[in-house]
């Protein structure tokens, strides 16, 4: 098989890149380790920058999120006693829009068919070999047969646990990592939002969100240690422990129900540099994981592939390599952004294990700050609807 892009996953990065180039006229091939079902029953994000959602009308695939997507022109933090409303819209021109990354996902795989673009499903053993040369390969087993894929780049799309990083020799790479002592406890159920918007609480018993995914189905995380026990959470115990943490006038507005989903998702910011090596372009969680608390996951694997697939356009187009000498530091400058804000929003919400009180007046001084400051609150609102690409 041959090639110009072969592009390793099949999560919203590989995928959105995929149909870019697509758009561009240029060759690609996805090889994806999952089968489609599994990728779609990965419950994953929720909010989405305009940044992203501008991307998919560029590729004339938001006709289902225009339908279905709620757009919130606010979000809210609490610290149990007192609500602060963000008004991003007001603050920054821009809302956010609540569409599931699942649902984006199913967009851009029921599109890819009519537009050309290959995806191999159930791709094992993927291995990149020779991408320091500008003829790269990709090897890989599917339906019990040894296959070759030869490309000119290979995009690495392939998440935090991908083997294409791997690809890039430790002597030339920096990695930067902060792993946190908790996670997210998640579920999700088919009962009506407690509010229209989103809702972030620190509590003394530690962070919850009140999240969304439609007006019958609400998504709910609460902080839990790393290393809990799932099944020591049954649904009433976790609607217990949330009422607790968003106090009385909230609590009264959450209607529970039985949960469709319930996951422990672990906390870490990571960055990985650089982004590229020879042919290789690293895009997404391959390269970068930011914790959940800012909601900047996908909308960066989104901003990353931007910036790539123009890039690879003008390689491969008009033989201008500016554009992928330039990726890396392009990518990396949002990327780190994206970094401090999801990294100071989790420090602003959560419970850490070796905190004492002077650090708790820290985050209450710091809660008192933005509810009396504009300042502040524009500070995080144009962080969280997404700085300009
Ligand atoms: P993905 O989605 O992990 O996709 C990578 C793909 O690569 C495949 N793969 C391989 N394929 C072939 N060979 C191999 N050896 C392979 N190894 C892996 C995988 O099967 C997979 O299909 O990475 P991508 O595309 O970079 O997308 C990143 C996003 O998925 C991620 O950043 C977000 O989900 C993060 N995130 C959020 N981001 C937001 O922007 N807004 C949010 O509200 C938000 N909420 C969240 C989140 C992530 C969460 N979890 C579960 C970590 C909430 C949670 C709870
Ligand atoms: C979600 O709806 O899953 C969600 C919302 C906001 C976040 C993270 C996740 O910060």
């Amino acid at each position: 098989m041959k090639t110009d892009v072969a592009i390793i996953g099949a999560g919203p990065a590989g995928l959105l890149l995929g149909h870019l180039l697509r758009q561009a006229g240029i060759d690609t091939c996805i090889l994806e380790r999952q089968s489609a079902a599994h990728v779609l029953s990965r419950i994953r994000a929720g909010v989405l920058e305009t940044v992203t959602t501008d991307l998919l009308e560029r590729l004339d695939l938001a006709e289902r999120l225009w339908d279905e997507a709620l757009l919130h022109d606010g979000i809210n933090l609490t610290d149990g006693d007192r609500i602060v409303r963000i008004d991003l819209k007001g603050l920054t021109g821009r809302p956010i829009v609540v569409y599931g990354q699942t649902e984006v996902t199913r967009d851009l795989i029921d599109a890819a068919t009519d537009r050309g673009l290959e995806i191999v499903w159930e791709a094992a053993d993927v291995a990149l070999h020779d991408v320091e040369s500008d003829r790269p390969h990709v090897t890989f087993r599917n339906g019990g047969l040894e296959q070759r894929l030869d490309a000119r780049y290979i995009a690495g799309c392939d998440g935090y646990y991908g083997p294409s990083k791997q690809s890039i020799p430790a002597s030339i790479a920096s990695t930067f990592e902060l792993v946190y002592p908790f996670g997210w406890l998640g579920l999700l159920a088919d009962v009506p939002p407690c509010d229209e918007e989103v809702i972030y609480a620190n509590h003394e018993r530690g962070f919850a969100l009140a999240s969304m995914r439609s007006r019958t189905r609400s998504r709910y995380y609460i902080q839990v240690p790393i290393d809990t026990d799932i099944d020591e959470w049954p649904d009433d115990r976790f609607w217990d422990e949330l009422e607790m943490r968003f106090g009385k006038s909230i609590a009264k507005r959450i209607t529970r129900g039985p949960s469709i989903e319930k996951s422990i998702a672990p906390l870490r910011s990571f960055v990985f540099e650089p982004l590229r090596h020879g042919s290789l372009l690293l895009a997404g969680d391959a390269a970068h994981i930011v914790p959940p608390t800012g909601a900047k996951g996908l909308n960066l694997a989104a901003s990353d592939v931007a910036y790539l697939a123009d890039a690879l356009t003008a390689a491969l187009r008009a033989n201008d390599t500016s554009g992928l000498d330039g990726y890396s530091d392009r990518a990396l400058a949002r990327v780190w952004k994206a970094e401090r804000f999801s990294w100071y929003l989790t420090n602003l919400l959560h419970r850490f294990p070796t905190a004492g009180a002077f650090e708790r007046r820290m985050q209450l001084a710091e809660f008192d700050y933005i509810a009396g400051s504009t300042a502040a609150q524009t500070a995080i609102a144009e962080n969280y609807v997404g700085l300009p690409l």
